[in-house]
């Protein structure tokens, strides 16, 4: 990345080698799917290819040159995150898979030991699935309630039922995206983390839209579980992150049984290894871990404050050009205050997916679908949408090149 005062997307777009392809019929690539996956910097591929031609060894195990790099490495990375999230002990941060396995772990290793019949789970409408089925196969497992807090016209949460929620003295956890993969809108986590805590509800936050647009400081934000995917910021797949209090893990029962995560095994009984390798049976995904480094360094170098600066200036400038073009509807809340940079909508009477097909002809590349969320979608009425998610090289260039794709399917379709 160059160090300049040109806009960030000038700054650093030469580090994204995919950004210069072309696709259909030589259309400049317009990448606008980054809620789903983002595109990975220079820095990054070329840490994981250092990685397999330099270093390549299992960690935690033996003692030659090689396992002795690796395991540095890897565990550099672990106070990387540390560092990144403003925690203070890095045996509270567990490599996973993605958001999706650290959420299933929180329900498996503290849900079965915490959650009874009688008792209830709360999530809200706007849930990515992986925030909503590990809750309804522990509450129907254990014989406990799951309880929604819906949301408004406006998209956002209506946390008055939060409060009915918390009254009834039953409600163990309450498990909440920080920002909304569909509609963007930021949750204002840090009044539902003290209405919990007052209550004496835990409190779980999906970091999987937060963690790669906006500073998220863990220690100011006091919850007790909190997730989120490496890929989802400029990292490899395969990489995720479980951070929760140091006092629930070592109370919690492991997630799975294997290597590194136990100190002795006899025939009949293991004693389990300390934080945080209780949690990460296996050969964890090493090399993925390495050169997350990589993405970590490069956001940081960037700032945070930037990253989401740069996305507040790209979708008030979207909304402001969306909301001109005919037959449009766009959901969420349509301020940036409280909108990360995702946008969702729909022509009316077109199906999402032959409105992507026809932006995909000029290269843009948008979602169309229910987006893993479809207890929103029957909120919302619809069986899906289209979304345009923005990240740190989108322009302003190719924003325009949506509203042209989509003023062209307006008049494809005589709206
Ligand atoms: N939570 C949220 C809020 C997400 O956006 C996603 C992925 C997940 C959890 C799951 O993350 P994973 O890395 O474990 O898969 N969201 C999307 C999306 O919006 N389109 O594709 C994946």
């Amino acid at each position: 990345m160059q160090s300049t005062t040109s806009s960030l997307d000038t700054q650093c777009r030469s580090d994204f080698p995919v950004l210069e392809r072309r696709v259909r019929d030589d259309k400049a690539l317009v990448y606008l799917d980054n809620a789903a996956t983002t595109q990975k910097p220079i820095q990054v591929i070329d840490a994981i290819t250092d990685y397999y031609k330099n270093h390549n060894s299992n960690i935690h195990r033996a003692v030659h040159a090689l396992a002795e790099e690796s395991t540095e490495a890897f565990e550099a990375t672990r106070d990387k995150v540390t560092k990144f999230l403003n925690v203070t002990n890095s045996k509270e941060i567990i490599f996973v898979k993605g958001t999706t396995e650290a959420i299933n772990l929180v329900a498996y290793a503290w849900g079965r030991d915490n959650v009874q019949k009688g008792d209830i789970v709360v999530t809200t409408e706007y849930e990515h699935h992986s925030n909503i089925v590990p809750w309804q196969i522990l509450t129907q497992e254990t014989g406990a309630e799951l309880k929604y807090i819906d949301i408004d016209e406006n998209g956002e949460l209506m946390l008055e039922q939060l409060d009915e929620h918390l009254a009834t003295g039953k409600v163990k956890l309450v498990a909440v995206s920080h920002v909304s993969n569909v509609l963007g809108t930021i949750t204002d986590v840090k009044e539902v983390i003290t209405k919990c805590k007052n209550a004496g509800a835990k409190i779980l936050i999906d970091g999987a839209q937060a963690v790669p647009h906006m500073k998220v400081d863990i220690s100011d934000l006091d919850c007790d579980f909190y997730a989120f995917s490496a890929h989802k910021m400029l990292g490899p797949t395969g990489v995720g992150v479980l951070w929760a209090r140091k006092e629930l893990l070592e109370k919690m029962r492991p997630f799975q049984g294997g290597g590194d995560m136990i100190r002795e095994v006899h025939k009949f009984e293991t004693t389990y290894n300390d934080l945080p390798y209780k949690f990460e049976a296996g050969t964890p995904n090493v090399a993925d871990v390495i050169c997350f480094s990589a993405a970590i360094d490069y956001l940081t170098k960037i700032g945070m404050n930037n990253v989401r600066n740069h996305e507040i200036e790209l979708t008030e400038y979207a909304l402001e050009k969306m909301s001109k073009v005919k037959g449009l509807v766009i959901y969420g809340p349509k301020d940036t205050e409280k909108q990360g940079g995702v946008i969702s909508f729909n022509f009316k009477d077109v199906h999402p997916h032959d409105v992507a097909t026809i932006v995909d002809k000029n290269g843009v590349a948008i979602r169309s679908g229910h987006h893993c969320a479809q207890v929103l979608m029957e909120k919302l009425e619809v069986a899906a949408t289209n979304r345009a998610s923005f990240y740190i090289y989108t322009t302003k260039q190719e924003i325009d090149a949506l509203i042209n794709s989509l003023e062209e399917v307006a008049k494809v379709f005589k709206l």
